[in-house]
């Protein structure tokens, strides 16, 4: 086995463990801390659970989902008739030849282990607007790699979907069909034409949205040509012939991407899909479960003023206030029922007390300050006047203060950090994304990703 393809083996079954692993633990029926399980919130992610198990259904049928897009007759469904090599779908030059989503089964690669799903869309422009950009996102989101059809000039519409497209981060190559009529177009002019209706500028830099290297020209179902046909006995006849399609550099782009990087892209979009649900799970939880948060928070802010307040000992303190905090955390994520670790909870304090840096600088700094004032008191006189008891309640209550808010803030970052800390984990689906997009060859179709998943 070669190292790209147990690497991509690798990616593979970790998705496949990750997946597993967030399903069992957020199927059933759930109590979280003490609360009784929720009948509504069964309900309420229901969608998810059912994303999530989708997800890992596909990656055990190992079909990687190409999806065609394009405006109404630039030659969907030819191109996918060109890639079968057989009449499969119906094409025409009637408006609006498909009328819904077909899905059909392609075996490039038998020996790859990898089956491909094409499917067929209707036109973009058959839809209407908002319906059209709901369907577009939803298919774009289900699909591995994405064909953006054109033929001929390309218009502001098409250019606006592909940059919708663009958006939900999918691989993409821009299919230019029909080079047959336009036999001296080239990638450049295609380019140039993009680069025209990008011109406003209001729309970032086009290398963002598509370079040359993702543009391949086909022709998937060349119009008809006359020949001449001379008889043996000298007659001279007309007749039509249709010629080959000519998709060859299409082809090979796929079966290229099947062969570098199949199932690392299968398994980075089915961790894709399944971090966005676990974090549509984390945050219906969070949401129904505000209330009882509310309480715990309180109770924490409480005992955490209390402790520091009364404990005479420098730095003792502010441990004890550290304590508290992560015991907060945990009995948060106990609440919500969302998979973190005393590890996990510790790396998220410590990025909670970075964004919430200046409170917390405050707690520390009258930490340290108050703290000499309280243990000074208990020093000089060993609350024997009642003076040093006064002076010790003064700062005591002070500090107490200020590490109790501290514990609001916390709980309240804790709230949104626990969203997302959900896929941090170990087997986290966060956790792999990132790690198969820093194990990226540059010169693959996932590589763009990089910048678009994890902003590296
Ligand atoms: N000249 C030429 N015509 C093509 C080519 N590919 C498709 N066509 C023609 O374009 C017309 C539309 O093709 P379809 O494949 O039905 O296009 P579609 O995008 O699926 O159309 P809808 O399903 O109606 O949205 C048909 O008449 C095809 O014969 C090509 O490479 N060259
Ligand atoms: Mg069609």
């Amino acid at each position: 086995m070669s190292k790209k393809t147990s690497k991509q083996e690798t990616h593979y079954n970790q998705a496949r463990a990750s997946l597993q692993q967030a399903i069992s633990w957020y199927s059933g029926f759930r109590r979280h801390g003490n609360c009784p399980p929720s009948d509504r919130l069964q309900k309420t992610v229901k969608k998810d659970l059912q994303s999530l198990q989708g997800a890992l259904d596909k990656l055990d049928r190992q079909a990687l989902r190409i999806s065609t897009f394009g405006l109404v007759s630039c030659g969907k469904s030819s191109l996918i008739n060109a890639l079968l090599q057989e009449e499969a779908v119906a094409t025409g030059a009637l408006h609006g030849v498909t009328t819904s989503l077909t899905i059909l089964r392609w075996n490039p690669f038998p020996e790859e282990g990898l089956e491909v799903e094409l499917i067929d869309t209707p036109g973009l422009d058959e839809v209407g607007g908002e319906s059209r950009a709901t369907m577009a996102r939803e298919i774009a989101q289900k699909s591995d790699l994405i064909l953006f059809v054109v033929a001929g000039d390309i218009t502001k519409t098409e250019y606006e979907a592909l940059r919708a497209l663009r958006s939900t981060q999918k691989p993409l190559i821009l299919v230019f069909n029909k080079v047959d009529l336009y036999p001296d177009l080239d990638r450049q002019q295609i380019y140039l034409q993009l680069q025209k209706l990008n011109s406003a500028g209001t729309m970032g830099n086009l290398e963002d949205i598509i370079s040359t290297q993702e543009i391949v020209m086909v022709a998937a179902k060349p119009q008809p040509i006359q020949v001449r046909v001379e008889s043996a006995e000298g007659g001279v006849s007309n007749s039509w012939e249709n010629p080959e399609p000519q998709i060859e550099e299409l082809h090979q782009a796929i079966c290229q991407i099947l062969q570098q990087e199949g199932k690392s892209l299968l398994a980075l979009n089915a961790l894709v899909q399944g971090r966005d649900a676990e974090v549509n799970i984390a945050q219906k939880t969070i949401e129904l479960r505000q209330e009882e948060a509310q309480k715990i928070i309180n109770q924490y802010a409480r005992y955490k003023a209390i402790a520091v307040a009364a404990n005479p000992v420098i730095f003792l303190d502010l441990i004890g206030g550290i304590v508290a905090d992560l015991a907060l955390i945990r009995s948060l994520s106990k609440l919500y029922g969302l998979p973190i670790t005393t590890y996990e909870a510790s790396n998220l304090l410590r990025r909670i007390i970075a964004s919430s840096g200046g409170l917390l600088l405050g707690e520390v700094g009258s930490s340290l300050f108050l703290s000499v004032g309280k243990s000074g008191a208990v020093l000089s006189s060993g609350f024997a006047t009642p003076g040093a008891i006064t002076a010790y309640l003064g700062t005591a209550t002070a500090q107490g203060a200020i590490a109790a808010y501290g514990t609001f803030v916390i709980g309240r970052v804790a709230q949104v950090y626990l969203e997302q800390g959900c896929t941090w984990g170990e087997m986290g689906a966060s956790t792999l994304i990132k790690d198969i997009l820093s194990q990226i060859e540059p010169d693959t179709i996932m590589y763009r990703l990089r910048q678009e998943l994890v902003g590296q």
